[in-house]
């Protein structure tokens, strides 16, 4: 795979969804599901299945595929986990707010391509192989991070998933319905899953360990459990000036507390603890806020210790919110367990890729939903600052093509 392959297609795909820069700012990337990048995004798959001759679909949540049926199939290994079935490859459209380009993107356009690697090598297939977009992964919109791949492995209560808002008030419901979709046929695709004999997503690196190494392209051993918490911060709203000290409960305070609590649980744990998001209530100047909202995003490398930066964590700021007397709620949004890739499917793709490095990852994929029901597993392509969710977030030319030609050889191996 040459570099100008890679950036023929992936010049198509760029300026989707590009966010004008603010204040010097770069904009990054706003591709938020059922919007209109969204919808842009999904006519350039479409585009792309046809141009290959690939079968297109949509399934009952949204999610998209791009299917290379095999001419006749064949059990190529008889004991494998799912001796039958396709191999499914891809990742998602979608961004966080002002997020990064390679962040979802990377992993479609390099399915696409090593497609057209297979096909110019004139390949065989004995398993049909797939191309997947599935849709709202970031949660970016309506809150629930691998909304697509959750509701096709039932993984989320359809009717909670309709229910679901974004910062407008804009229910799932009625954005899919806007933009031409059902959403009463949301649920659960045990048919479809049934066909998958394994899943492969590539995915740009978050973070920055390939730096400086030998090979471009690694393999996930597992994602850390990880999970987002929502939390309410109540006091009286009053004024700003004319209210004594001692007479405020200001919800603001406690939730100060709570930001530094998070970061400081984390550190002692050995974890990772974010709060990047806050709704303020009446959000005046010149008055105390009665309510805030905001969302805390805890991270650990098991289970144990992410359990220990919660249990600290609401301990701390409940005693503080008392001495505050404010109140203070915390809901879980979505909780996701430690994921352990197939450790046969891993080790198999680390060897074909010559030894590749085997590392975990502290980010969440549909990968990482879908290894619950079919062989999965998840090469990152090297990301020389480590940067994502952000502007910056960037990767070579050279590395992307490397990608390709991994993710080829991978697709080679399983399918043909
Ligand atoms: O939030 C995550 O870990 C992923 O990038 N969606
Ligand atoms: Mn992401
Ligand atoms: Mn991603
Ligand atoms: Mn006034």
């Amino acid at each position: 795979m040459d570099t100008g392959e890679f950036r023929r297609l992936w010049n198509e795909i760029e300026p989707i969804g590009r966010a004008a820069s603010a204040g010097g700012e770069p904009g990054g990337y706003v591709r938020f599901s059922w919007t209109e990048p969204d919808l842009d995004l999904r006519t350039w798959f479409h585009t792309q299945a046809k141009r290959r001759g690939l079968r297109y679909e949509e399934d009952r949540n949204g999610n998209l595929y791009a299917w290379w049926d095999a001419e006749k199939e064949q059990v190529i290994d008889p004991d494998a986990p799912h001796p039958h079935g396709a191999v499914l490859t891809g990742s998602h459209f979608d961004s966080v707010p002002h997020g990064g380009a390679y962040d979802g993107p990377l992993g479609i356009v390099s399915a696409f391509l090593a497609v057209d690697q297979l096909k110019a090598d004139g390949a065989i297939l004995k398993r049909p192989i797939g191309i997947a977009a599935f849709t709202e992964e970031e949660g970016g919109r309506f809150g629930v991070p691998c909304l697509g791949s959750r509701l096709m492995t039932g993984a989320i209560d359809p009717g909670r998933a309709r229910a679901l808002t974004d910062p407008d008030g804009v229910t799932l419901a009625e954005a899919m319905s806007e933009a031409g979709g059902e959403p009463d046929l949301l649920g659960p695709d045990p048919e479809r899953l049934a066909r998958l004999a394994a899943f492969i997503e590539l995915h740009i690196e978050q973070g920055r360990a390939l730096d400086g190494s030998e090979s471009p392209v690694s393999v996930a051993t597992a994602i850390w459990p990880h999970g987002r918490w929502r939390m309410v911060f109540t006091g009286t709203a009053d004024h700003a000036g004319t209210t004594r000290l001692p007479d405020r409960r200001d919800p603001m305070l406690t939730f100060a507390f709570a930001v530094l609590a998070a970061r400081k649980e984390a550190r002692i744990a050995g974890g990772v603890a974010t709060v990047g998001r806050v709704e303020v209530e009446p959000n005046a100047t010149n008055a105390i806020a009665s309510t805030v909202t905001a969302w805390l995003d805890a991270r650990a490398p098991d289970e144990a210790v992410l359990s220990e930066i919660l249990e600290g964590f609401v301990s701390k700021v409940s005693e503080r919110a008392g001495r505050d007397s404010t109140g203070f709620e915390i809901s879980p949004e979505s909780e996701t367990p430690i994921v352990e890739f197939d450790a046969s499917l891993r080790d198999r793709i680390a060897g074909l890729l010559g030894g590749a490095p085997i590392l975990p990852t502290a980010a969440g994929h549909d990968a990482g939903v879908l290894s619950a029901h079919v062989p999965t597993a998840m090469l990152f392509v090297r990301n020389p600052h480590g940067i994502s969710h952000a502007p910056g977030e960037a990767a070579s030319d050279e590395d992307c093509a490397a990608g390709v030609a991994a993710l080829a050889a991978v697709l080679r191996d399983l399918a043909c």
